[in-house]
C-alpha cells in the first residue's frame, strides 16, 4: 500500500506527493502559523451585536424578579432576554445529545449551578453589554446547594422541579453477570477494591466557544460556531427552533482545539439566535475563559469502586465495577443514546475477565452540567484508569511484577475477533507484543534494577505501566445513534479535469490535521499529488451529513468513506481507462497507483489521464465527469490499544514527583501519517500529564466552582511537560477499508493511570496504595505524612 517512504514531508525533488504511511506536513499550518486561520472571533459583520451573558452568582436559589430597567437604559443596548421570554417563545428549553435529559436554555424559577446563565444582553458594543450585563437586577433567594452525588442520592433536596420523577437520580446503567461476578468474586482466592475518583475537569481548549448569528435578506440562518459536528447542530437547531433545516446553514470554520468541550449546543447559541432573530441583526457571543470553565464542557466526575478476583498465580477471575456519577445540574452528556455511560463497558480492558459486571448510577447535584468530555472517547478514559490502577493494586498484593501480571492476563493475539465479558467485540490486537516493545525500549529491567538500588538508599522512585484497550469509531448503525441519527459518516470525491481534486468529509478538524490526512488517503487510493487536493469539512451547505468529530471516529468511520467513496471513483475511471487503453474494463486493473491492461504493463494510463478523458474523452456510455459520494456505515469499532510506562521520582519530604521519561508505545493499526499520529499523542499525553497531577475543577460545600480560571485550574507549558518518547507497532483493523484505527484520545486514555501508578510505585515501601487525582504535592506530601505517622 505504501509507496512512497520519504519521510522528509512535501518538499521539492519528490516525484509522488501521495500515500498512505508518510509524514507529508500539515496543509493547514502555514495558514496557521502565519497568523491565516478564520476563527468565529475572527467574524465581523456590518450592524452586528455583541451578547453578553448574566450568569448567577448562587449555585441553588429561588429566582423572585428579574429587573431589566436599569441595564436596558445603557446606551447601546438593544435588548435583555431572561428564560420566562424563552419560555413564551416556546425556547425554554434545550434537548441534550444522548436524549436522557433536557437542559435550561435561561433560568427559569430557580437557578441550579453558580454561573448558571440567567439573562442575555445585546448591544452595539461588547463593553456596553459588559455594563449593562452588571446592572440585570436579579433577585434570589438562595436555597442550601448538594454539592455531591452521595448527599444528592439521600433525595432530602430535590434538585430538578420540572422533572416528573422527584428524586436527584437519573438513570441506573448496568452490563454484565451481576451473579456470575459475585459468586467468581466470593470464591476468589485473592481479591482487591479500591475506590478511585476520576476528578471532574475541564477540555479548556485555547479558543473558548463562540457563534455568530445571522439572518439574510431571505430570512436563512447562518449559523457559525465552534461546533465539532455542524450538521448535529442544524438539525438540533431546526428541532429546537422550528426553522426549516434547508433555511439554516451551519458553519464551523477554523476552530482552536475542541477535545469534547465542542460537541454539546450551549444556552449561548440559542440566546444568540434569539437575538439575531428579534432584533434583525447579526449577533456575536464569544465566551470569557471563566464562562468557558464556570459552564460549559465537564468531564468525568466518577467514583468507581473496583474489584477484582485473581487466583494466586495472578489469573484474574472476576471484575465488578460500581461507579456513582456526578452529572451536575443537567446531563448535559453527548453520549450515543443506548450507551449513557459511553463505552465504559470497555473496562475490562486488555485482560481475559472470564466474567464481569459494571453498574453506574448518576445524579443531579448543584454543579455546571457534567458528563460531555475531555478526549474520552464516550467515559473511556476513566474505565481505563479504574481498570489500570485495579491491576497495578492487584499486582502489589500478589508482589508481582506488573508487567508479568498484566502479560498472564492479556487477551492472546491470537484470540481475536475477542467477545469481552462486558459485551465488546475487540477487531484486532497483539498486547503482548506492544507491552513487550514498550519494555524494551524503555530499558525495563534497567530500571528495576536501579530503583531497587534507589530504594536501598531511602529514595522513591517509582516505575508506572498502563497497557489500554481503546475503544472507537461510534458507530455501527445497530447500536449507535444521537438524538435518533444514526452515527454513519460521509465523504464526497470531485476529480477535476487537470487531476486535482476536492473532498468533503461530515467531520471537523479542530486541530487534528484532516486537511492532511484526508487528502493523503484520496491520493493513496488514486494516485493522484495530495498536494493538490483539498479537504473542506464543516460547511452544511457543502459538506454531506455526518455526525462530526469526536471520540476519536473521523478515521475509522469518515476515513474509511473518504477510502471507499476513492474506490467508487476508481471504479468509474476505470470505465474510462478502458476507453482510452482500446480494452475492456474487465481487462484493466489498478497496479502502482496506474490503470494497465492485464498483462501488458507498457500500455498504462494514469488517473490524471483519465480525469482529463473524463471531461473531454470519456468515451461512448461512460457518464462524464469523475466524482462520488458516500455513506459508511462501520460494522464495528475499532480498538486500539498501546502499552505506557512512566519513570518517577518523588521526593517524599515535599510531594514534589518528577517525571523523569514517559514512554508511549501506540498501535492504530494502519497509520495514514506518523507524524501527525505523534503529534496527536504528545498532545493527548500533556493532557494525561495535566489530569494526573495538577486539572480539578473542585466545588466547595457552598456549591462554588474553584477553578474559574487559569489560575487556578493549570495548563501544562513545556516548563513542566516531560519530553515525551514514542514507538508503535501496527495490527490493522481486518474490518477497516485501510486497517487503520483511530489515535487522537488514546494518549489520554492510557497515560493518567501510567502516571499514579508509576507515583504508587515510588510510594509503596511507605505502603500508600492509592491517591486520587490530581497527585499535586500537597496530597503526596500528606499521604506520605500519614504513612510515616501510622508507621
Ligand atoms: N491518524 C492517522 N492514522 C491513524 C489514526 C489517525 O494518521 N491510524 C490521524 C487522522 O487522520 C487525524 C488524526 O490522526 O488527522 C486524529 O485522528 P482520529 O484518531 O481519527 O481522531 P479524530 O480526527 O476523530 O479527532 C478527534 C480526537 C478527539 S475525540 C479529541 S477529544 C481530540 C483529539 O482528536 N481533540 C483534539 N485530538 C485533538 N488534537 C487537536 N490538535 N485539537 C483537538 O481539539
Ligand atoms: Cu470525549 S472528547 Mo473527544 O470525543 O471530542
Amino acid at each position: 500500500m505504501r509507496t512512497d517512504t520519504s519521510n522528509s514531508g512535501n518538499g521539492s525533488g519528490e516525484k509522488q506527493c501521495y500515500s498512505v504511511g508518510r509524514s507529508m506536513k500539515r496543509k493547514e499550518d502555514p495558514r496557521f502559523l502565519t497568523g491565516n486561520g478564520n476563527y468565529v472571533d475572527d467574524i465581523r459583520l456590518p450592524g452586528m451585536l455583541s451578547m453578553v451573558i448574566v450568569h448567577s452568582p448562587y449555585p441553588h436559589a429561588r429566582i423572585r424578579s428579574i429587573d431589566k430597567t436599569a441595564a436596558l437604559a445603557v446606551p447601546g443596548v438593544k435588548a435583555v432576554i431572561t428564560g420566562e421570554d424563552l419560555v413564551a417563545a416556546n425556547l425554554g428549553w434545550l434537548p441534550t445529545f444522548h436524549g436522557f435529559d433536557k437542559q435550561m436554555v435561561l433560568a427559569v424559577g430557580k437557578v441550579l449551578f453558580q454561573h448558571q446563565e440567567v439573562a442575555a444582553v445585546f448591544a452595539d458594543t461588547r463593553e456596553a453589554a459588559l455594563d449593562a450585563a452588571e446592572l440585570v437586577e436579579v433577585d434570589y433567594d438562595p436555597l442550601d446547594p448538594v454539592t455531591t452525588p452521595f448527599d444528592a442520592m439521600k433525595d432530602e433536596v430535590i434538585l430538578r422541579d420540572d422533572r416528573d420523577h422527584k428524586t436527584n437520580h437519573i438513570y441506573h446503567w448496568e452490563s454484565g453477570d451481576r451473579g456470575g461476578t459475585d459468586a467468581a468474586l466470593d470464591g476468589a482466592e485473592i481479591t482487591v477494591n479500591e475506590r478511585v475518583y476520576a476528578p471532574r475537569c475541564h477540555p479548556a481548549p485555547l479558543e473558548p466557544c463562540g457563534c455568530v448569528a445571522q439572518f439574510d435578506a431571505m430570512g436563512r440562518l447562518h449559523f457559525h460556531v465552534t461546533s465539532q459536528a455542524p450538521h448535529v447542530y442544524r438539525t438540533a437547531i431546526s428541532l429546537v427552533t422550528g426553522i426549516p433545516e434547508d433555511k439554516i446553514r451551519v458553519v464551523a470554520p477554523d476552530i482552536g482545539g475542541g477535545f469534547g468541550n465542542k460537541v454539546p449546543v450551549y444556552p449561548g447559541y440559542v440566546c444568540a439566535i434569539v437575538g439575531a432573530l428579534i432584533l434583525k441583526t447579526p449577533v456575536k457571543w464569544i465566551e470569557t475563559r471563566t464562562e468557558n470553565l464556570t459552564t460549559t464542557g465537564f468531564a468525568r466526575d466518577y467514583h468507581m469502586d473496583v474489584t477484582i478476583g485473581a487466583n494466586k498465580d495472578g489469573t484474574v477471575t472476576a471484575l465488578k465495577v460500581r461507579t456513582v456519577a456526578d452529572h451536575g445540574a443537567f446531563d448535559a452528556a453527548a453520549d450515543p443514546t443506548q450507551y449513557p455511560a459511553g463505552m465504559f463497558g470497555i473496562v475490562t480492558g486488555s485482560y481475559d475477565f472470564p466474567v464481569a459486571f459494571t453498574e453506574l448510577d448518576a445524579y443531579f447535584t448543584n454543579k455546571a452540567p457534567g458528563g460531555v468530555a475531555y478526549r474520552c472517547s464516550f467515559r473511556v478514559t476513566e474505565a481505563s484508569y479504574a481498570i489500570e490502577r485495579g491491576m497495578d493494586i492487584l499486582a502489589r498484593k500478589l508482589d508481582m511484577d506488573p508487567a508479568d501480571l498484566r502479560r498472564k492476563n492479556f487477551v492472546h493475539k491470537d484470540a481475536f475477533p475477542y467477545q469481552s465479558a462486558l459485551g465488546f467485540t475487540y477487531d484486532s490486537g497483539d498486547y503482548a507484543g506492544t507491552l513487550d516493545k514498550a519494555l524494551t525500549q524503555i530499558g525495563y529491567a534497567d530500571l528495576r534494577k536501579e530503583q531497587a538500588e534507589k530504594r536501598a538508599r531511602g529514595e522513591y522512585m517509582g516505575i508506572g505501566i498502563s497497557t489500554f484497550t481503546e475503544v472507537v469509531g461510534a458507530g455501527p448503525s445497530k447500536h449507535f445513534d444521537i438524538l435518533g441519527i444514526k452515527m454513519f459518516d460521509s465523504a464526497e470525491i470531485r476529480i477535476h479535469p487537470t487531476g486535482t481534486g476536492i473532498v468533503r468529509a461530515g467531520t471537523k478538524s479542530q486541530g487534528q490535521g484532516h486537511e492532511t490526512t484526508w487528502a493523503q488517503i484520496v491520493s493513496e487510493e488514486l494516485g493522484l499529488d495530495a498536494e493538490n487536493i483539498l479537504v473542506e469539512e464543516g460547511d452544511t451547505d457543502t459538506a454531506p451529513y455526518g455526525l462530526g468529530t469526536y471520540a476519536s471516529r473521523s478515521t475509522p468511520v469518515a476515513g474509511a468513506a473518504i477510502a471507499l467513496a476513492a474506490r467508487r471513483v476508481r471504479e468509474k475511471a476505470k470505465k474510462v481507462a478502458a476507453h482510452l487503453l482500446e480494452a475492456s474494463p474487465d481487462d484493466i486493473e489498478w497496479t502502482d497507483h496506474t490503470f494497465q491492461v492485464m498483462g501488458a504493463p507498457d500500455r498504462s494510463v494514469t488517473m490524471k489521464d483519465v480525469a482529463f478523458a473524463a471531461y473531454t474523452n470519456p468515451g461512448e456510455g461512460n457518464e462524464p465527469g469523475l466524482e462520488a459520494s458516500l455513506y459508511y456505515d462501520p460494522p464495528n469499532m475499532t480498538f486500539p490499544h498501546g502499552a505506557y510506562i512512566a519513570v518517577v521520582d518523588v521526593d517524599a519530604d515535599t510531594g514534589e514527583v518528577k517525571v523523569r521519561r514517559f514512554l508511549a508505545v501506540d498501535d492504530c493499526g494502519t497509520v495514514i501519517n506518523p507524524m501527525i499520529v505523534e503529534g496527536q499523542v504528545h498532545g493527548g499525553l500533556t493532557e494525561g500529564f495535566a489530569i494526573a497531577f495538577m486539572q480539578e475543577i473542585p466545588y466547595d460545600e457552598q456549591g462554588n466552582n474553584l477553578a474559574p480560571n487559569f489560575m487556578e485550574y493549570l495548563i501544562p507549558t513545556a516548563v513542566e511537560s516531560p519530553v515525551w518518547e514514542t514507538g508503535s507497532t501496527v495490527t490493522p483493523s481486518p474490518h477497516h477499508p485501510i486497517g487503520a484505527k483511530g489515535v487522537g484520545e488514546s494518549p489520554n486514555v492510557g497515560s493518567p493511570a501510567a502516571f499514579v501508578n508509576a507515583v504508587m510505585d515510588a510510594l509503596a515501601p511507605l505502603g500508600v496504595t492509592h491517591i486520587d487525582m490530581p497527585l499535586t504535592r500537597e496530597k503526596v506530601w500528606r499521604a506520605v505524612r500519614d504513612a510515616r505517622g501510622a508507621a
